[in-house]
C-alpha cells in the first residue's frame, strides 16, 4: 500500500506512535509518505520505503496566523496525487481530521479517492476537544473519516460522551517493538547515575500540567526519606520553572538528575527500578508501556487508559489523582522488598510484551484495507 501519514512531528506520544507505526509498515513492504512540518524527531533512519514530504509554510506580513492547513491540505493532494497515495492516516484531531476532509473533497473534484483514517490519542478529545470553539470542526471531520481509532478503550468511550459520533471506533492500542528493548537490557549504565544501594526511580513526559510532575518531587520527596534513591527526569516543557522551583523548596535538587528531553529514552530507561506516572489524565501513557518493555515497575494513577495496561499489584500499583502519598507508600513497599520489586519487574516486561508491534501492526493494516 501506498500510505500517506501526518502527525505532530514534535516531542509527544502521538507524534511518538505515527512515526514507529510508519518504520514498521516500511520495514513490512509499505511505502510510507510523512506529511509534516518538520522531520518527525524518532525519524532517524532512511529506508527505500520511506519518504518525508516537508509542510513549509510561508511569511507574509499580511498574516496575523499563518494559515497551516491549507498549506497542509495542497501538500496532502500534492502527494496523494503525485505519489499515487491508497490512504492517508492522521494522527490527533485537531486540525488533522478536518484538513484531511478538505484535502479529500478536492482530489475528489479531480476524480481522485483518498480515505483517511483518524487516530485519536487523547488530549485531541479529552482536553482540545472539550473547547467549544474547536467542537463543530471535530466533530463535523471525525463523521466524515473513513474510519477512526482511539488508543484504548477508555479513550473511545470519552469520544462518544463528548462527540455524537455515528463512526465506528476501532480500539488500537499503543506498542513497542520489544526486541528493541531486550538487546538494551544488557547494557545497564547504572553507575552514572546512582550509588550500587540507591535505588533509581525515573520520570518522562513533556511537564505539562497534565502530567502533574509536582506531584512526582513530591511522592519522590517522601521515598527518599525512607530509601537511598535518586530520581532521574527525562524531558522539558512549561511546568519546569515550577519544578525547579518545587524541589528547591522541598529541598531535594542533589538527588534530582535531569537530563532533559532524549528522542529515544531507552537507555535511560535501562537504569530504572520504579517509573512514575501520576497524571491527571492519560488516554493510554506510552511512556509507562516503554518503562516496563525495560523492566520497569509502574507507579501511577488509575485514571484513563492506565487500567488498560498498568496491572494494579502485579505489573505496579494505582492510586487516585493527586494522593500522592498513596503513591509513595506504594514505591516504599515495592522498593523495600527486592523478591517483590524482581517479580512486578518480570512481570510488567510481560504485559508490555502484549503491546508488540508484531500484535498491533496487522489491526492498522486491517483498518487500511476496510477504507480502501
Ligand atoms: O502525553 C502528551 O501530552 C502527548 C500526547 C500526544 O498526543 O502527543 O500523548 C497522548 O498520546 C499518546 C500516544 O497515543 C498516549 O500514550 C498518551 O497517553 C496521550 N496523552 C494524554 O492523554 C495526556
Amino acid at each position: 500500500m501506498n500510505i500517506g501519514i501526518v502527525c505532530y512531528p514534535t516531542f509527544g506520544g502521538s507524534g511518538v506512535v505515527a512515526t514507529e507505526l510508519g518504520i514498521a509498515l516500511a520495514q513490512k513492504g509499505h511505502k510510507v509518505h510523512f506529511i509534516t512540518y518538520s522531520q518527525p524527531f524518532r525519524l532517524n533512519q532512511f529506508s527505500d520505503n520511506l519518504f518525508y514530504h516537508e509542510v513549509s509554510v510561508n511569511d507574509y506580513p499580511l498574516f496575523e496566523f499563518q494559515p497551516y492547513e491549507s498549506v497542509l491540505a495542497s501538500k496532502i493532494v500534492d502527494v496523494a496525487i503525485y505519489e499515487r497515495l491508497d490512504v492517508l492516516h492522521v494522527h490527533y484531531a485537531i486540525p488533522h481530521a478536518s484538513v484531511a476532509y478538505m484535502a479529500q473533497q478536492i482530489l475528489k473534484s479531480r476524480k481522485i479517492n483518498l480515505p483517511y483514517i483518524t487516530t485519536l490519542h487523547g488530549t485531541d478529545i479529552t482536553l482540545v476537544g472539550q473547547d467549544p470553539s474547536f467542537e463543530p470542526v471535530i466533530f463535523f471531520s471525525l463523521n466524515k473519516s473513513n474510519a477512526i481509532t482511539s488508543v484504548s478503550e477508555s479513550l473511545r468511550k470519552d469520544t462518544l460522551k463528548t462527540f455524537k459520533i455515528a463512526n465506528k471506533i476501532t480500539v488500537i492500542p499503543n506498542f513497542i517493538k520489544i526486541d528493541e528493548y531486550q538487546s538494551i537490557q544488557g547494557v545497564c549504565q547504572r553507575h552514572k547515575y546512582a550509588q550500587p544501594h540507591e535505588k533509581i526511580l525515573i520520570h518522562v513526559s513533556n511537564f505539562r500540567k497534565v502530567k502533574r510532575v509536582d506531584d512526582v518531587l513530591r511522592i519522590f520527596d517522601r521515598v527518599r526519606k525512607d530509601i537511598p534513591c535518586k530520581l532521574i527526569l527525562v524531558g522539558d516543557g512549561p511546568e519546569r520553572p515550577a519544578i525547579d522551583k518545587l524541589c528547591r523548596e522541598l529541598n531535594t535538587c542533589s538527588d534530582i538528575i535531569s537530563v532533559g528531553m532524549i528522542a529515544n529514552p531507552k537507555e535511560i530507561l535501562a537504569v530504572g527500578d520504579v517509573f512514575l506516572l501520576p497524571s491527571e489524565t492519560e488516554s493510554f501513557g506510552l511512556a509507562a508501556l516503554e518503562a516496563m518493555a525495560m523492566k520497569m515497575p509502574v507507579i501511577s494513577t488509575n485514571t484513563g487508559g492506565i487500567p488498560e495496561l498498568n496491572i494494579h499489584g502485579k505489573t505496579g500499583y494505582m492510586s487516585k489523582v493527586g494522593d500522592y502519598e498513596d503513591m509513595a507508600k506504594n514505591t516504599i513497599a515495592l522498593l523495600s522488598n527486592e523478591a517483590k520489586l524482581a517479580q512486578f519487574k518480570l512481570n510488567a516486561f510481560e504485559q508490555a510484551k502484549k503491546f508488540d508491534i508484531d500484535v498491533i501492526l496487522p489491526m492498522y493494516e486491517k483498518v487500511y484495507e476496510s477504507v480502501l
